[in-house]
């Protein structure tokens, strides 16, 4: 066997997460077209012709201006010294910006680790413009061991981008069993299920300010299992907008959580949704803490 742990960093939204979902076909990370959907580093595992890879999704690197967004940053780029291979993603539609400029920097701090550039969201670029990106690419951010073009959503280029990967696997080493494609827990993913379906349905300041907990789950012998989750939010204003009106919202938000949630665990349940407002919960110490979005370095 071969093996190797490969972070994948990059600006929010450049493809990240639908990225991973697609090299391993399942869904380990939530994705949504708002920045700051990937909260922490989730792991998805694919097991190919003898070889283990395992990809590690972080939040996308930015400029934080809370506590969860410095413990975000922070996730992202503590793993790209632990990893054995980075990938930084671009998105290939946008000019590189100073953002992915200080996403490069971060990747050179890491001095000996083989660096691949994935220039995602091709489908949305001529010929030509594909061109003078590759360009863009070597100006702006300098050399890379392989550089290789994508479509992350649609599964273009994944087996060249696995080509790539391939010579920088260390021989001899399995971390993981063959069955297994995330290390994230259960429970977890039913609460990053249950925040998308909100992300997808909400806009401004509300998705950021979003927070799942899993309260009880009430085992039943006969009959579902009934969730007990609380959805945090920051403001009271922000409570109305999720519940909407007559509860409208809220009971869709349940409905389409629910449904995913039944697939995930192969049967059915019962699902309880809460709206509580936390106020600026982003910039606390101790409820970031609770929701494990906090590490003490
Ligand atoms: N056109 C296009 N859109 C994509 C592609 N990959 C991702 N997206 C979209 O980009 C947005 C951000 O994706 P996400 O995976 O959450 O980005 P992340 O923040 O880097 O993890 C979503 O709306 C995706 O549907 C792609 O290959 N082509
Ligand atoms: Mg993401």
């Amino acid at each position: 066997m071969r093996a190797g742990f490969i972070a994948v960093v990059g600006r929010p939204n450049v493809g990240k997460s639908t990225l991973i979902n697609k090299l391993v076909s399942e869904k380990v990370a939530i994705v949504s077209n708002k920045a700051g959907t990937t909260r922490e580093n989730i792991k998805g595992i694919l097991n190919m012709a003898g070889n283990q890879y395992i990809f590690i999704d972080t939040p996308g690197i930015h400029k934080p201006k809370h506590l969860l967004g410095e413990y975000m940053t922070y996730s992202a780029i503590k793993i790209l010294k632990d990893a054995d291979i980075i990938l930084m993603v671009l998105d290939g539609s946008q000019e590189i910006s100073t953002g992915d400029q200080f996403v490069m920097e971060k990747v050179l701090e890491a001095k000996r680790t083989p660096r691949i550039l994935v220039i995602n969201k091709i489908d949305k670029l001529s010929d030509e413009k594909l061109a003078e990106k590759r360009k863009e690419v070597v100006e702006k951010l300098g050399e890379f061991d392989g550089i290789v073009e994508i479509a992350g959503e649609y599964g273009i280029g994944l087996g060249k981008l696995l080509n790539t990967i391939d010579p920088f696997l260390e021989e001899g080493i399995q971390y993981y069993p063959e069955d297994m494609y995330t290390d994230m827990p259960v429970y977890r993913i039913i609460s990053e299920i249950v925040r998308e379906k909100i992300l997808l349905k909400t806009r401004d300041e509300v998705p950021h300010s979003i927070a799942i907990e899993i309260i009880n789950v009430e085992k039943r012998e006969t009959g579902k299992d009934l969730f007990n989750i609380n959805i945090y939010v920051e403001r009271d204003s922000q409570k109305g907008i999720i519940i909407g009106k007559g509860g409208k919202l809220l009971k869709e938000i349940g409905i389409e959580a629910r449904r995913e949630i039944e697939i995930l665990l192969g049967r059915e349940i019962f699902l309880d949704l809460h709206v509580k407002v936390k106020e600026d919960w982003r910039k606390k110490k101790p409820f970031l803490k609770e929701l494990g979005y906090f590490d003490e370095n």
